[in-house]
């Protein structure tokens, strides 16, 4: 047998775990996770290199309705990756199934080679994924069915060797370390983005962008220094990301730092700024600046 290589996207509802499941194939946080839709914006390359193939992995925006221009950009991302892609995960969320809003989704989509990827079973009882499976053939026709559990890692293994069954003989895009295409930079602001989006309140999240300004490493000390700007679309979202004497900024700062340090495997020093743009997922100038283009 050749070698294999070959592109994969990572598709399906907003939630339903698909970033989860980037970072579990990487063993590394490439891409921002949350409980909140619509966490990830633009698409997220992981790649897994082993002695049998080479698998690049996107991971892409949830499916949904566009509300603004920062969402025709994450649906426009979302349909590329799927149209260049040998193999579509379409991953569904076993303990939040819903039939119908599935199908409206799947109907659209045509693909040659389809799994699908039923996740969070460590959620549900195993009597509640037949329901999932049978329902979700009757829409059409999977390659594969896998019932796995991002968090835990569970079914991983099995991804892997079904998804090689289906990729064409080719060489390696990339040198074997290589993790992902995401600069530094966009991973450590990611990483911001996603403690805010975890400790903020509903309103806020949907229109913050980070911006990693500057990244330096001081080799003596093995310390990172990084300074970043929270952007988000109002005064009053300002006061509330600051929070009380500074304290959400503190405690955004802190998770994140936590985060950073594993990701560099450095010391880091963080320094956060919040700004404001207004209307900033409207308007093309600054969503070319935060780097949707
Ligand atoms: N219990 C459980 N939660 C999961 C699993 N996979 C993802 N999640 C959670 O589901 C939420 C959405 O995950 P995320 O990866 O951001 O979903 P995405 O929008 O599809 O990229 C997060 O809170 C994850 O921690 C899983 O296998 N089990
Ligand atoms: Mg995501």
């Amino acid at each position: 047998m050749g070698f294999k290589s070959g592109f994969v996207s990572i598709i399906g509802r907003p939630n339903a775990g698909k970033s989860t499941l980037l970072n579990a194939l990487l063993n590394e946080k490439v891409a921002a996770t949350s409980p909140k839709p619509q966490t990830t914006r633009s698409r997220i390359m992981g790649i897994v290199t082993d002695s049998e193939a080479q698998i690049v992995f996107l991971d892409t925006p949830g499916i949904h309705k566009p509300k603004n221009k920062l969402g025709e950009y994450m649906e426009s991302v979302t349909n590329q990756s799927t149209s260049e892609a040998d193999v579509l995960l379409y991953m569904t969320d076993a303990s939040e199934f819903d039939i119908r809003r599935e199908s409206e989704i799947l109907g659209g989509i045509a693909s040659p080679v389809i799994f699908l990827l039923i996740n969070k079973i460590d959620k549900v009882q195993k009597q509640d994924i037949l329901p999932v499976i049978s329902g979700m053939s009757s829409v059409r026709e999977f390659a594969e069915i896998i019932p796995i559990s991002a968090r835990n890692r569970e079914g991983l293994d099995e991804l892997l060797i079904c998804t090689k069954k289906y990729l064409p003989d080719g060489p390696k895009f990339f040198p074997d370390d290589t993790l992902t295409d995401q600069p530094e930079r966009s991973i450590c602001a990611e990483l911001i983005r996603e403690k805010a989006l975890h400790v903020l309140d509903d309103e806020v999240p949907y229109g913050i962008a980070v911006v990693t300004e500057k990244m330096t490493f001081n080799e003596q000390k093995n310390l990172t220094s990084i300074d970043a700007v929270i952007y988000c679309e109002k005064e009053s979202h300002k006061a509330i990301i600051i929070g009380k004497g500074g304290a959400m900024l503190k405690k955004i700062g802190t998770a994140a730092r936590f985060d950073l340090q594993r990701f560099t495997g450095t010391k880091v020093f963080l320094r956060l700024w919040v700004k404001v743009s207004e209307n900033w997922r409207n308007n093309r100038r600054h969503l070319s600046d935060f780097g949707f283009n």
